[in-house]
């Protein structure tokens, strides 16, 4: 099986160890291709960068349909152009918000979101509402450290995400945290130990949920709101989407 799993920033360093972490929960016989977009943020941590990364999201479902990808992860936990992307493939499209929210909610009767800036949290929160997961999630919380931060001193950022994670525990009565950025892919096991709660990490729980989908013989739907975009006129710099089956 082919995955490929989308940054949707274009910070190199960050797609690299996301491709590690989804590597690290596939399938033997599971490929992972980790990539982003040679254009648009370094970072995603606004409703513009989340606009402007969504179409790089895009352009990198149309380069995986002509690799054959059995599969795609959008590893961004504003899972942005999840939608669009969908209707340029058959294939399963998986977020790492829309993956961590399912899977916390099959471990436990309520949870908490530890993301990055207070500014995405409201991201975050429509989200768990379009996604039906509002009311099994107690609070979302940030530990204020932007998205680039967190690799520049990871002992440090893990320090602060276990003390927001205990304060979720204590306060919310949270009985899981999902982990808000794809930038904290590989640091569950190590917080979950720390707080003694189930710690959900969206690029591992989007590889699995893929490889289920895809193993259960599933596909997007066609019918309705996931069709084909219709052809069109495309003009300027997306000229290149002109006539349909973007
Ligand atoms: C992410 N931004 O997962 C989000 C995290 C956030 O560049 N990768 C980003 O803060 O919303």
């Amino acid at each position: 099986m082919h995955i490929r799993v989308i940054n949707p920033n274009t910070t190199a360093s960050m797609t690299s160890a996301i491709g590690v972490a989804a590597q690290r929960v596939a399938a033997p016989d599971t490929r992972i291709v980790a990539v982003n977009p040679a254009d648009g943020p370094a970072s995603i941590e606004c409703h513009f960068d989340d606009a402007v990364a969504a179409v790089g999201v895009c352009e990198e479902v149309r380069r995986g349909e002509a690799e054959g990808a059995d599969g795609y992860v959008i590893a961004c936990f504003g899972d942005p152009g999840l939608n669009a992307a969908r209707e340029l493939t058959r294939a399963p499209v998986v977020g790492i918000a829309q993956a961590a929210f399912q899977m916390a909610a099959l471990v436990s009767a309520r949870f908490s979101v530890v993301t990055t800036l207070a500014r995405t949290v409201i991201i975050a929160e429509e989200l768990l509402h379009r996604y039906g997961n509002a009311a099994l999630c107690q609070n979302v919380r940030a530990v204020e450290i932007p998205v680039l931060e967190l690799e520049q001193d990871m002992v440090a950022a893990v320090g602060r995400i276990i003390d927001e994670s205990r304060r979720a525990r204590d306060e919310d009565r949270a009985g899981a945290i999902v982990l808000g950025c794809g930038g904290m892919a590989g640091f569950e096991q190590e917080i979950s130990q720390a707080v003694g709660l189930p710690v959900i990490e969206g690029v591992s729980a989007a590889v699995k949920l893929v490889e289920a989908t895809v193993a259960l013989g599933l596909n997007t739907s066609k019918h309705g709101d996931l069709a084909p975009p219709p052809a069109k006129c495309f003009s300027g710099r997306f000229a290149h989407f002109s006539g349909g089956e973007a």
